[in-house]
């Protein structure tokens, strides 16, 4: 067994000065049991924590260490970025820098306007769409999570459904009652929706790949379906690509997928690990923003040339492509082990990836949507997640969260990882 004496003492002195002793409630090992451990360092695919442990880490700070913890590049635009202030409040060149990368990958996007985290984006997204179309109700999908904003916390995933309140308590009912949510994947819902709702739905947000209830898959057809239904119907098709952005491809899910949505969010990997989110779209829409429109969005720390550096260096490593070649064979290289690893222990196990994200659901058939991922056997996949740790792999301490590689990772990390779930599988029999 790992000693973690050093977590503990920390934790215990944690819990008495930040709720549940954590700063984001799924980093605290509710939903597996036991106590979090405390990182002392991160560094290409690995976690040490304060007691000298070493981890794989395919949480990856939930998705933005697309290129490995400490990337060095990003070290020095950071470090160098500082040495001239850390907040200018005024307009930078490095925010320009950096929406100009992100306007070159993402064909949609004409305009773009940046923030400090997903929930902004994703909320700035929906009052803008609202703004546009003088509508007021939004569709949203049971288990996707859009960060904490009070009318997209309904049926939520991540750690709102990991710890089993997606609709989060304090949010008047009057705040979500313009938000409709339909299930995943079901056609039929989203048109009973639009006609029982005529020209009320002023767009419909989603994952174009949910990764917060684990991950699961768009039906083929199923994105074109939604861009058609609302084109027809002149509403807004948002795509929160806060965790698929730059993580599937240089141009997210959208280019996967060859859909062009009126809006995008982003997150995650476009801050490099530091705090940044951001929203952007056809021009006509993103005119309608302050201080040009009435739609009013604003941010101290928006644009922050620390973050900003580190965007730019985060996107200058993924323009050329390589990285998602490299990615796609590690993936391939999982998805097959971890397949052969469920057969070997006899477990049933639902392995699904799209690029570098992944989720191994305990459950003996495939998952297309949430009603499918509750399933999952989730006290086997607690003791399947502490047998990896024990093993020293550290994967999402929940069945409902996304796993993801870095390009640090190598085949030998892989292999390791494929030996290690063999056993941990059958062990968690
Ligand atoms: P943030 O506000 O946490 O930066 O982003 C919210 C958000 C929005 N949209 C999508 C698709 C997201 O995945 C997220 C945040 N993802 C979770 C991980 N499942 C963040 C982890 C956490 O809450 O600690």
């Amino acid at each position: 067994m790992m000693s973690r004496t050093q977590s503990e003492l920390l934790f215990a002195e944690a819990l008495r000065c930040i709720p549940g002793g954590v700063n984001s409630p799924v980093r605290a090992f509710r939903a597996v049991g036991g106590q979090p451990f405390f990182t002392a360092r991160a560094f290409g695919a690995r976690l040490e924590d304060v007691d000298g442990n070493v981890y794989i880490d395919y949480v990856g700070t939930w998705g933005p260490a697309i290129l490995g913890h400490a990337f060095p590049k990003i070290i020095r635009a950071v470090q160098e970025a500082a040495g001239r202030g850390t907040s200018f409040g005024t307009p930078n060149p490095l925010e320009m820098r950096l929406a100009k990368w992100v306007l070159e990958s993402v064909p949609s996007i004409q305009k773009i306007r940046f923030c400090n985290s997903g929930t902004e984006a994703t909320m700035s997204a929906v009052r803008l769409a609202r703004g546009f179309t003088g509508r007021d109700k939004i569709i949203k999908f049971d288990g996707c999570y859009h960060g904490h904003s009070d009318s997209l916390l309904v049926k939520a995933g991540s750690g709102a459904l990991t710890l089993g309140y997606p609709d989060s308590a304090g949010v008047p009912a009057a705040f979500t009652q313009h938000t409709i949510v339909l299930p995943f994947n079901d056609e039929a819902a989203v048109r009973a929706a639009f006609e029982a709702n005529p020209d009320q739905i002023a767009g419909i947000i989603l994952e174009p790949v949910p990764g917060n209830a684990g991950l699961y898959l768009p039906k083929p057809g199923y994105l074109d379906f939604l861009r058609r239904m609302t084109a027809e119907n002149r509403a807004l098709l948002i795509f929160d690509e806060v965790m698929t952005g730059f993580r599937l491809a240089r141009g997210g899910a959208q280019q996967i997928y060859h859909i062009t949505p009126d809006l995008s969010c982003f997150g995650k990997i476009i801050g490099g690990g530091l705090p940044v989110g951001a929203f952007g779209g056809r021009a006509e829409i993103m005119d309608c923003l302050a201080p040009i429109g009435p739609v009013y969005q604003a941010g101290t720390l928006s644009g922050n040339p620390l973050a900003m550096a580190a965007g730019i260096a985060a996107l200058e490593e993924l323009a050329s492509g390589e990285v998602y070649q490299h990615l796609e064979e590690l993936g391939a290289a999982l998805e097959a082990g971890m397949r052969d690893a469920a057969k070997s222990a006899g477990v049933p196990v639902q392995f699904q990836r799209a690029g570098s994200m992944f989720c191994g659901y305990f459950t003996e058939t495939p998952v297309w949507n949430v009603s499918d991922a509750m399933r999952s056997d989730r006290q086997r996949f607690a003791r399947y997640f502490h047998g990896m740790l024990e093993r020293g792999i550290y994967l999402a301490p929940s069945q409902f969260e996304a796993g993801f590689i870095s390009a640090a990772h190598t085949m030998q990390d892989i292999e390791k990882t494929v030996s290690a779930a063999a056993e941990a599988m059958k062990a968690a029999a």
